[in-house]
């Protein structure tokens, strides 16, 4: 069997999963890794016997042989690497948040059509098991035409200890959480033609905004709320759960703590756990979230092999990627925002 290539930028808190995700696809060997931090290069070449090491990407597609790139940075290098990949034609995997901003998204989206090659935004939380299960019942028709939902995520868990960089920038949970959410939003209720959006700061020892309300207006009539939170101190912690309630016409679905999902609908009613695998390599509270990278990047591999475009798709998460700046620009404003004014 051909093994598909793989090459990893940035050897960081979360590539781990990432890597852990590739090592267990066995068509898919990860051949070169690269991060400008030693330490961090040595702890993971080391942990998945990775020989090719580089502490710059330049070098690393200098030389190539890989099939493509996974890149997991933070935000502010993603558009420079995104080009890079596009300027050597390889197909490119990028971490989320997309971009800093909606043009560099849209400048990026067009320097991979410009390189024909694709790009999957690794927007993983849609893969959740949990949320696969509230799509397959909404698909199933069970609660006829849902007119109404929320997705929620209210937590008061410590990221920053792990993530030390999220209390440090200007934009925190929106651009950080709220994301998967959103993307979680358009996933289940479809692309959203309006945003009204209001945050906070609970935490003073953090320079962004950790709670956040925002209404949607979606393109087939629903109306959503989607919520988020880092301020909340609840009796059981539920990190990194989702809550998602839906109403439709003939029933309603409830997903809620510990994965328990109410189906009340033309079956009468269901009560189901929809609880996410524990992965050899995965830990609690995490599961749920490594799960989800294994199966997006499956995902990935398979699309590649196919020659079809990703779910996650650079050009799908400009859509998400517009509801984020949305939501600071209408909670910034107070008011309500078109989103066709942002993708134009
Ligand atoms: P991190 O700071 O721990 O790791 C980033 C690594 O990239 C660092 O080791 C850094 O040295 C390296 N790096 C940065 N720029 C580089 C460059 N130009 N060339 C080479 N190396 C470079 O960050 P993290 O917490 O691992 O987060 C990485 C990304 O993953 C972020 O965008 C974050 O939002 C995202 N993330 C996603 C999820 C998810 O579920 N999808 C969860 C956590 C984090
Ligand atoms: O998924 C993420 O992007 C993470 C976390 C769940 C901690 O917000 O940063």
């Amino acid at each position: 069997m051909t093994k598909l290539k793989g090459a990893l930028i940035g050897c960081g808190f979360f590539a781990v999963n990432q890597m852990h995700g590739w090592n267990d696809l066995a068509d898919v060997e990860i051949v070169a890794i690269c991060d400008r931090d030693p330490k961090r290069l040595k702890i993971v070449g080391d942990q998945f016997g990775v020989a090719r090491r580089y502490a710059s990407a330049e070098a690393m597609f200098a030389d190539g042989g890989f099939d493509f790139v996974d890149i997991a940075t933070t935000v502010n290098s993603h558009r420079a690497l995104v080009e890079l990949a596009a300027s050597h034609k390889v197909p490119t995997i990028c971490q989320k948040p997309f971009a800093p901003t909606l043009e560099d998204a849209k400048a990026m989206v067009a320097a991979c059509d410009q390189a024909g090659i694709p790009l999957m935004i690794h927007e993983n939380f849609r893969w959740q098991t949990p949320i696969l299960a509230v799509k397959a019942v909404l698909d199933s028709g069970a609660i006829g035409t849902p007119f109404w939902g929320r997705v929620s995520f209210r937590s008061g868990f410590d990221v920053f200890s792990g993530q030390p960089y999220l209390a440090k920038g200007k934009r925190f949970i929106i651009e950080d959480l709220g994301i998967h959410s959103l993307d979680i939003a358009r996933y289940l209720f479809g692309d959203a033609t309006s945003m009204t959006a209001r945050t906070k700061r609970v935490n003073q020892a953090i320079a962004g905004e950790d709670v956040a309300t925002m209404l949607l207006d979606h393109a087939n009539g629903m109306t959503s709320i989607v919520d988020v939170s880092y301020a909340s101190k609840l009796p059981e912690e539920p990190f990194p759960e989702t809550f998602v309630e839906i109403d439709g016409d003939k029933g309603t679905l409830r997903l809620g703590k510990d994965y328990k999902l109410t189906v009340h609908g033309l079956d009468g009613t269901t009560q189901n756990i929809v609880a996410p695998n524990l992965l050899p390599w995965a830990s609690r509270p995490w599961h749920n979230i490594q799960e989800s990278v294994a199966l997006i990047q499956k995902h990935w591999a398979e699309r590649l092999a196919e020659g079809r475009e990703p779910d996650t798709s650079g050009r799908d998460n400009l859509k998400t990627f517009a509801l984020v700046e949305a939501a600071y620009l209408s909670a910034e404003q107070g008011k309500t925002i078109d989103l066709g004014d942002l993708l134009g």
